[in-house]
């Protein structure tokens, strides 16, 4: 790891997004998206499962405030298992008092404020940031006096906090609650939920690690990445030292997940018994220090949470054998373990990665949280050393597996991700019980809506990084944003419309002359690429990037054409699914076939391979969102009549002529519902 190439996001109040297509989607999650999961966080959407959340906040608060009446007759709620998921017995009429829904419902409210702090960063809006304000009182008032902050615990009985790690999510829920203050105070120069999260941190620092002594660590990662955001944010070492702890506990033997576990027994007075599963350390990421792993294993999401943490980490320290891991690990999943859509995860039994090159299509997880946290991980990787590869697998993500997860009303969200979908085998096939054919207006288990919404407010901070005199562009978003080079502003300007169009301007204004360096990513799916600088402006290419060095002048431009053709992909043999098949992409946009557009039995359509020069690209729009679609020329497969035999004497099939309309995976199921197929036979 080279120190002169680490990088850093830029402040997200010094990029404005001007773009066509993340401005679009970010007014959406302002307008409709984060003023609805307010809603559904409150439990007021009518006809959607109730989350919860914004209840159990409540609650614990009053219960905290009984405490303080009361004093020494207070008698606290001692712990009883009542389970993964608490639900009413009467839904009408849920106890006030009582925690509901998931052990991790905290972090729907964290994942909203920190959307809504972006968001606030892009377009200030008084009105909801006096709302976000009203929230962060509602979770401040639920805080312990030891600085504790989690309702499930609060609400079911403190004195079992801290007992299972493994499954319980405490260290989840202060990971985003750590992440959402340093957004927020970022955001509104306000410290009080700020305060909040590091106090809860402290309270986890007394406890565990190097300061408090007791071993463990995150069931669900999330705090390592947490940590250093929050030791970056105030300066305090210990939260360094906290995350570091926790990266070097994981997977080290005595399993501390066992620990805790035989003493859970003992205190209940039961057996110990040890799970028969060898695949139980894997699940967590807890089968191999982390240091030793190579293949990314185990829940996807957790895996992807603990890769980026695991970069933030190495980064700050210069731990080269955790970074050498980052990249061995960044190599099994791209190389790999990554769906064309970039989505990650390809089975739903522990919506885990699964073995290499297994990429089922119809039963893909890939959840939408794990696209996410493959593009923190390659920000991240990003930020140590400045690879295209890795901005392309982020790109492919952004533009495809996340968005995905959304419908273009910003009302309905999918958790699940499949590249092929046959509404029918969906309701007959268990193999497919977890895939939805349409999206749904909001889930018990609600991970992905509000992290959608966390990540399309922040897209900015994904596009470029700076460091010193160097500022990269990652991914061409329309934007303007100030960069200072010693005593003087550079004004940038980035004009763009991609993923439609491959051409995009950066112009600069400054009031004076500025040597910097101005570094572009040649996108991966690029043949072609044309950068034109200014005169006396030297051009070196190093793994992906253009870096364009010199004397910058006010009005100096940089123009980039890149090709944009569409492209024919095959898979590698190996992905057993894809064999005999393509999937279309142009630019970072990757293609499907709906029902809606081409009938059904979606199976019977090829590709025309000698038909790609006469591929039509045109901008239509579903609901009101323009898109560049495509038509193809293709053949189908005449069907055969009803009465034909189940089996019969080979025969070539008949086939017929027909153009194949396609639309950008993204955009899929925003029509009712229907087939869909990304791979298509050839
Ligand atoms: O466990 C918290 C979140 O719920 C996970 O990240 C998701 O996969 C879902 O299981
Ligand atoms: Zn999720």
């Amino acid at each position: 790891m080279k120190r002169e190439f680490f990088s850093a996001p830029l402040d997200l109040k010094c990029v404005k997004v001007t773009d066509r297509f993340w401005g679009r989607e970010q007014e959406t999650v302002r307008t409709q998206v984060i003023p609805y999961q307010w809603e559904a966080l409150n439990d007021r959407v009518e006809g959607a499962e109730p989350s919860y959340c914004m209840h159990n906040f409540r609650a614990a608060a009053r219960l905290l405030e009984k405490k303080r009446a009361l004093g020494s007759a207070f008698r606290a709620p001692t712990y009883t298992d009542r389970g993964f998921q608490q639900l009413p017995d009467d839904p009408a009429h849920p106890d006030p008092d009582r925690f509901y829904g998931f052990v991790f419902q905290d972090s729907d409210f964290s994942k909203w404020i920190e959307s809504v702090a972006y968001s606030l960063a892009q377009h200030p809006d008084s009105a909801l940031e006096s709302a976000a304000d009203g929230a962060i009182d509602v979770v401040c008032a639920a805080q312990h006096e030891s600085g504790y902050l989690d309702t499930f615990y609060l609400l079911n009985g403190m004195d079992r906090a801290f007992t299972n790690l493994r499954d319980h999510h405490e260290l989840y829920c202060f990971g985003h609650l750590a992440e959402a203050a340093v957004a927020y105070y970022q955001a509104t120069g306000k410290d009080k939920l700020l305060r909040a999260a590091c106090r809860f941190a402290d309270c986890i620092g007394a406890h565990f690690g190097p300061e408090g002594g007791a071993k463990g660590y995150p069931g669900h990662e999330v705090a390592e990445m947490a940590l250093v955001r929050l030791y970056e944010a105030t300066g305090e070492a210990q939260y360094l030292r906290l995350s570091r702890f926790f990266l070097d506990q994981r997977g080290t033997q005595p399993h501390y997940f066992d620990q805790e576990a035989r003493e859970r027994a003992a205190y209940e007075g039961k057996p110990f018994r040890q799970d028969g599963d060898p695949q139980r350390y894997a699940y967590h990421q807890a089968h191999l220090p982390v240091r030793e792993q190579s293949e990314a294993v185990g829940h996807a999401v957790r895996a992807g949470y603990l890769y980026a943490g695991m970069a933030d980490v190495a980064k700050r320290t210069g731990d080269k054998a955790l970074y050498a891991a980052c990249r061995r690990l960044w190599d099994s999943v791209a190389g790999e373990k990554l769906y064309i859509t970039g989505g990650v995860g390809g089975t739903v039994h522990g919506e885990a990665f699964s073995y290499p090159y297994d990429l089922p299509n119809d039963s893909a997880y890939s959840e939408t949280c794990a696209a996410i946290a493959l593009v923190f991980f390659a920000r991240r990787m990003l930020e140590i050393s400045p690879e295209a590869r890795y901005a392309d697998v982020m790109e492919r993500a952004l533009y495809n597996a996340v968005p995905a997860g959304m419908g273009l009303d910003g009302k309905s969200f999918f958790y699940v991700n499949p590249l092929e979908v046959v509404p029918d085998s969906c309701r007959r096939d268990q193999r497919l019980a977890h895939v939805e054919p349409v999206r749904q207006k909001w889930f018990g288990c609600a991970c992905c809506p509000p992290n959608i919404a966390r990540l399309v407010s922040s897209v900015a901070s994904y596009a470029y990084t700076e460091s010193g005199d160097t500022l990269w562009t990652h991914l061409y978003l329309g934007s303007s944003l100030t960069k200072q080079v010693g005593k003087r502003a550079l004004r940038l300007e980035m004009e763009t419309d991609m993923p439609w169009q491959g051409c995009a301007r950066m112009s600069i204004r400054t009031d004076g002359p500025v040597d910097c360096t101005l570094a572009f990513r040649i996108p991966g799916w690029c043949r072609r690429a044309a950068i034109t600088a200014p005169e006396g402006i030297s051009r070196t290419d190093r793994e992906g990037y253009c870096y364009l060095s010199g004397t910058w002048r006010d009005g100096d431009a940089v123009a980039l054409d890149f090709d944009m053709e569409v492209r024919f992909v095959a898979a590698n043999p190996r992905v057993r699914e894809d064999v005999g098949k393509a999937a279309v992409v142009r630019g970072p946009i990757t293609y499907c076939a709906e029902e809606a557009d081409n009938g059904r039995d979606l199976h019977l359509c090829r590709l025309d391979p000698a038909g790609r020069g006469q591929v039509r690209v045109g901008m239509e729009d579903i609901l009101g969102f323009p898109l560049a679609a495509l038509r193809v020329p293709a053949w189908r497969e005449v069907p055969s009549p009803p009465e034909d035999e189940l089996y019969r004497e080979y025969a070539p099939p008949a086939l017929e002529r027909m153009t194949l309309r396609l639309i950008p995976y993204f955009a899929w199921a925003n029509r009712g519902e229907g087939e869909m197929r990304v791979w298509l036979r050839v």
